[in-house]
């Protein structure tokens, strides 16, 4: 029987990100709402860990009480800007507030940065992944790069049309899934857990 993977995120790009990620002649991969998971997971962390260990358990204790077992990834990311102190680092998804849209977020992020220099920035992903009753492991990726001034591109989402990473001239936003994949602080952290964790890869 294939091993069952659960991927805890509601945020669709991730969700394009995390898509075909593993092989599916070993493992079959389950979205929150193939799960019929649809309640809102309050993030009260105060660390990208802490609050993808809160992401993971959540789901644990949902597919638990439902007596499958499986294994799940769940990804807590941001943006920290060198100028503002790392901000809005945990705190991303919700910058502008909390029903704020992506452009919203980085048009505040583009407002406090007005006029500054300091335009330095990185990416941060962390991976929680954790298997019913067992306990979880964490894999870590970065992207370093720069806060431009005006948006660009329509690919990706959150704050990629202002975000390029350092030695490219476009954004994250005007590169392909494969190509932001190869460089993201999430395919990094994708790329660690899958080489520890000896999974093979789509
Ligand atoms: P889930 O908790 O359901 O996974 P979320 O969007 O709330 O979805 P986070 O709490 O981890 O997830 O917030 C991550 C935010 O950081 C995300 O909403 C974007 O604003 C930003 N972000 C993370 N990774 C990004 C990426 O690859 N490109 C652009 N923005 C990103």
């Amino acid at each position: 029987m294939k091993e069952l993977y659960v991927i805890a995120t509601s945020n669709p790009g991730k969700v394009r990100e995390f898509a075909n990620l593993l092989d599916s002649n070993f493992y079959e991969t389950k979205s929150l709402s193939d799960i019929d998971f649809h309640e809102k997971i309050e993030e009260t962390g105060s660390s990208f860990e802490e609050n993808a260990a809160i992401k993971a358990n959540a789901i644990c204790n949902f597919l638990e009480k439902k007596g499958i077992v499986a294994t799940v990834i769940a990804d807590d990311s941001g943006l920290e800007v060198e100028a503002l102190n790392g901000a809005p680092g945990i705190y991303s998804a919700r910058y502008a507030g909390d029903q704020a849209s992506d452009q919203e977020n980085y048009e505040l992020l583009l407002s406090r940065l007005k006029g500054n220099l300091d335009r330095e920035a990185r990416f941060v992903c962390v991976l929680c992944i954790q298997k019913t009753k067992e306990a979880p492991r964490f894999f870590e990726g970065e992207c370093k790069g720069d806060i431009i001034e005006t948006p660009k591109g329509s690919e990706g989402f959150g704050y990629d049309p202002v975000f390029i990473p350092k030695g490219y001239d476009r954004t994250f936003a005007e590169m392909t899934l494969a190509e932001k994949k190869a460089l993201s602080h999430r395919g990094q952290a994708i790329k660690k857990m899958i080489e520890a964790l000896k999974l093979s890869p789509n």
